[in-house]
């Protein structure tokens, strides 16, 4: 198995990247954003529950989106490999990852981090939410509160997986194909 996890601040292009990624390298996509806004569209509790955090611009209790990678591995037994876009987003998060993972006899062969300054990434969150719908993407505030919260919670991440030498960064501006490219000849060294 490969697994991937595609690693950066709101807005960064994971979900952009994951995209073409999945279907280059034939990974099953998980992102935690995406199965929020799911659980948000379906009036779910769970899905109330997180609009609150999602709304204010801060994290998901740990607990709820671990649960959640916890169902999408189950349901993906037969994967070839995992592409995780937006988690792991806390240490906690990461150590749960490490051991799911070790249960089921594998674990994260390359964490890819996208480098994307704060003004490009407000500019590109502001750009999507004229037309996403998400609430979280409208209100400059939020964006901040957003990337305030990488910097504390998630950055953290990036260090428990460079003294595992998982780590790489790419630099996340430019045009999508030239990103893509920078990840593609990152993944293609690990795998070879
Ligand atoms: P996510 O859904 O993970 O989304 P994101 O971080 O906002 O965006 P992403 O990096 O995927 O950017 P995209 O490609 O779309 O999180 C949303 C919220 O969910 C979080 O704030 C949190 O509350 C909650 N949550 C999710 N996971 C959680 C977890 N594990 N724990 C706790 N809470 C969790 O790109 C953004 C925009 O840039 C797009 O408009 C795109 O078109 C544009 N773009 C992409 N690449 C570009 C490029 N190269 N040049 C110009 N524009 C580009």
């Amino acid at each position: 198995m490969f697994n991937l996890i595609l690693f950066g601040p709101p807005g960064s292009g994971k979900g952009t990247q994951s995209e073409k990624l999945v279907e280059k390298y034939g990974l099953v996509h998980l992102s935690t954003g995406n199965l929020l806004r799911e659980e948000i569209s379906n009036r779910t509790p769970l899905g109330m529950e997180a609009k609150n955090f999602m709304d204010k611009g801060q994290l998901v209790p740990d607990e709820v989106v671990i649960g959640m990678i916890d169902n999408s591995l189950d349901h993906h037994k037969e994967a070839l490999g995992f592409l995780f876009d937006g988690f792991p987003r806390t240490v906690a998060q990461a150590q749960a990852l490490d051991r799911l993972l070790e249960l089921k006899g594998t674990e994260i062969a390359l964490v890819l981090a996208l480098e994307v300054s704060e003004e490009e990434l407000v500019k590109r969150l502001l750009n999507r939410g004229k037309t996403s719908g998400r609430t979280d993407d409208t209100n400059e505030p939020v964006i901040r509160k957003r990337f305030a919260v990488y910097i504390n919670e998630t950055e953290p991440v990036a260090s428990h997986y460079k003294k595992e030498k998982k780590f790489h960064s790419v630099k996340g501006e430019g045009s999508v194909d030239e990103i893509f490219n920078s990840i593609c000849t990152v993944i293609d060294k690990k795998m070879k």
